[in-house]
């Protein structure tokens, strides 16, 4: 029998009605098989990071706890960015709904489909400070512990919380 893993999704938008799909996102996480939705961060509006000039992120970070494997796991995230009418264009632009998976328990996975913790996690204000509010203490593999990673970060680029 597998046990159960704590995963980190990584949720962000920024077209159209951004706070409601945030929200429908985590409603989609909590439905995904052989996973439950343990924990929701605040909703953030945050900067553009990045080359592309674009509108304002809603950024926000889910917890779970389950037994797919990771690659399963993002098979089911890409399915609910599908479902919520994702649009694939350039990278880094503009997202109906963009679903990341930051941490998947202690493991280091890096294949052409997948990298594990997701790369830039130490760099951004837009995951760390989400995450913070769900798992301050969590030892982000080969990165360092949340709340230290985002005492780091300049104060300016994140943060104002929307909602609870
Ligand atoms: N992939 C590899 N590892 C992962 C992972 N850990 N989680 C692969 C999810 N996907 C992973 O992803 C491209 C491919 O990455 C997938 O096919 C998957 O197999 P994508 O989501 O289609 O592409 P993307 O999101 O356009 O590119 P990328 O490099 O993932 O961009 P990021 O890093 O997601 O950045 N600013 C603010 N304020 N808030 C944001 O949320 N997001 C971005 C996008 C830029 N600026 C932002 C924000
Ligand atoms: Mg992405």
């Amino acid at each position: 029998m597998t046990s159960w893993v704590p995963a980190y999704i990584g949720v962000g938008s920024n077209l159209g009605d951004s706070l409601a799909r945030v929200r429908a996102a985590f409603d989609s996480l909590a439905q995904l098989p052989g996973s439950r939705l343990v924990a929701r961060s605040r909703l953030y509006r945050t900067r553009p990071f990045g080359p592309v000039q674009q509108g304002d992120f809603i950024n926000a970070v889910a917890g779970m706890l389950t037994r797919l494997s990771a690659p399963e796991l993002l098979a089911g995230i890409r399915g609910i960015e599908v479902a919520a009418g994702r649009v694939r264009s350039e990278r880094w632009g503009p997202r109906t709904l963009d679903l990341d998976l930051l941490v998947f328990g202690d493991q280091r996975i890096d294949t052409a489909e997948l990298t594990v913790p997701h790369p830039g996690i130490a760099e951004r204000g837009f995951v760390l400070a989400p995450l913070a509010d769900i798992a301050p203490t969590l030892q982000v593999p080969g990165v360092g512990r949340v709340e230290e990673l985002l005492r780091r970060l300049p104060e300016d680029g994140i943060a104002e919380v929307l909602a609870a």
